[in-house]
């Protein structure tokens, strides 16, 4: 009689539990989005040091516009600065195909070095999503390489 009322109620509470935790931690990300996004909104950036180090938070890359030299090697540097939110980097060419695609968890960072032999305008987002949110390009995590 005992064990049957408890095997009812525990699997009721885990659960519970499990979503008062999925709860906050979609209030706390999207309370973490709004300060930043403001903030670093449409930064630009040229750069001839082929170099660069862009910033990714929840949701925004920072510099979101930046312009490199066609032909020549360009380092990235991919900074996930968000405590708990997952981000990734996907390069398309001008023409539209997909040349880079980089996964950096939280708190993370990777470098790839890339050549790019065709100007243009190549873009570049992040398109994770938390369940029924839309995705983070949606939310303005989006950008330009300018290549000339
Ligand atoms: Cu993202």
């Amino acid at each position: 009689m005992i064990s049957n009322e408890r095997r009812t109620i525990w699997p009721h509470s885990y659960y519970t539990q499990f979503f008062v935790g999925l709860v906050f931690l979609i209030i706390f990300e999207k309370a973490m989005s709004t300060a930043t996004a403001e903030e670093l909104l449409s930064q630009s950036e040229v750069t001839n040091a082929g170099s660069i180090v862009i910033s990714m938070e929840s949701y925004v890359f920072s510099p979101s516009e930046m312009t490199v030299n066609v032909g020549r090697p360009i380092t990235l540097l991919l900074d996930n600065q968000s405590f708990l939110v997952p981000h990734n980097f996907l390069l398309d060419d001008p023409s539209g195909v997909r040349i880079l695609e980089a996964d950096i968890p939280s708190g993370e960072s990777q470098t790839h070095v890339l050549t790019l032999a065709e100007p243009g305008i190549y873009s570049f987002y992040c398109d994770k999503q938390l369940l029924f949110f839309p995705t983070h390009r949606e939310e303005g995590m989006e950008g330009r390489l300018i290549v000339q």
